[in-house]
């Protein structure tokens, strides 16, 4: 135990520790934004946010905002982490996972979903017109046919040719740095979405392809409520990106809305749900985690635990802001 705890103090004492100020400053210092507004996950997110704001800007509720933004990068064939033309599993199968969370604390989620490109508008349907939360696997492809949504094949020629490559050495290894894959490809990055509209009310989207090249049938922490996302009504919004296992173990942005239930900024609680992730297990600062947050206020905070993540902001005045998030380390 006393190594352990020795090894954590030299971990966040090293000279990688990039957080700025130290572990102590930087933590109130959250980003006011107008009301409605709109924040995301990575570089992605700025024209996500765009598409949310079509629907906040007139009026529209966060939840509508949501689904239309992160179906943007479901939809975009360049993107390799979301939606269509997602990296697969190691045996080539294209699995996407996400969940949905409205004002009123409904929520829906798919996980291991295959042949459906917009996973986000079944875990909807989820939510509408099931009694559940969550489905998974082929009934979840049957769920989504029933809803009228149709049978696609998601595995692009480019993320095929990827997957042939990766095949050569068959490593599975989500390096800190988000290049792990052959060629540089990134294998992971996730676009979760917070909004808060016009009426004062908050939800919350969250959309992925996972892990590239993980084993058949794993869900990571996005269609996992509590995990990869939580709205409450009365105190904000969190989701995450990055190695899903650590944010599942941590219950990380349940963590994250609780944190700042109890006083703590956006930003503030991001940095301490991260802090919690890499007290509890040292090794994780090799790999990345980010929290992202809003809450009832409009006030939008991230926290990373290596360099690199970003965040976009969108309100009234600003609709393409691209933030760095704060990070514990430096990738190296
Ligand atoms: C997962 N959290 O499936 C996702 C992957 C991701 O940035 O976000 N990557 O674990």
């Amino acid at each position: 135990m006393t190594d352990r705890r020795n090894f954590l103090k030299a971990s966040l004492a090293a000279p990688a520790l990039v957080a700025a100020g130290g572990a102590s400053a930087a933590t109130n210092d959250s980003i006011q934004l107008g009301t409605p507004c709109v924040i995301s996950t990575w570089a992605f997110g700025v024209p996500a946010n765009k598409g949310a704001w079509a629907v906040l800007s007139k009026g529209g509720r966060a939840l509508d905002a949501v689904e239309a933004g992160v179906r943007i990068p479901e939809a975009d064939l360049k993107l390799h982490t979301v939606g269509r033309a997602g990296y697969p599993d190691r045996d080539g199968h294209v699995t996407l996972d996400a969940s949905i969370m409205d004002e009123f604390g409904n929520t829906g989620a798919v996980a291991a979903m295959e042949n459906i490109a917009h996973p986000i508008s079944v875990a909807r349907r989820v939510m509408e017109k099931t009694q559940h939360v969550l489905l998974a696997g082929d009934g979840a492809t049957q769920f989504a046919i029933e809803q009228g949504f149709p049978r696609e094949e998601l595995l692009t020629p480019e993320s095929r040719a990827a997957w042939k490559e990766w095949l050569k050495t068959s490593k599975y290894k989500p390096g800190a740095s988000n290049l792990g894959t052959p060629g540089g490809a990134r294998n992971h990055d996730t676009i979760g979405m917070l909004a808060l509209d016009a009426h004062g009310n908050l939800s919350g989207a969250c959309t992925t392809s996972g892990m590239a090249w993980k084993v058949r049938g794993r869900v990571g922490d996005s269609p996992i409520i509590g995990a990869g996302l939580y709205v409450d009504n009365e105190v904000g919004g969190a989701t995450s990106t990055g190695v899903g296992e650590e944010v599942i173990r941590n219950v990380g942005s349940f963590l994250v809305v609780e944190l700042m239930r109890q006083g703590l900024s956006p930003q503030a609680a991001c940095k301490a749900a991260v802090e919690r992730i890499l007290k509890r297990k040292p090794e994780t600062k090799n790999i990345q985690v980010g929290f992202l947050a809003l809450n009832k206020k409009g006030q939008a905070g991230a926290w990373a635990i290596q360099k690199g993540f970003s965040f976009a902001l969108c309100d009234k005045i600003k609709q393409d802001r691209l933030e760095p998030g704060q990070a514990f380390f430096k990738a190296t």
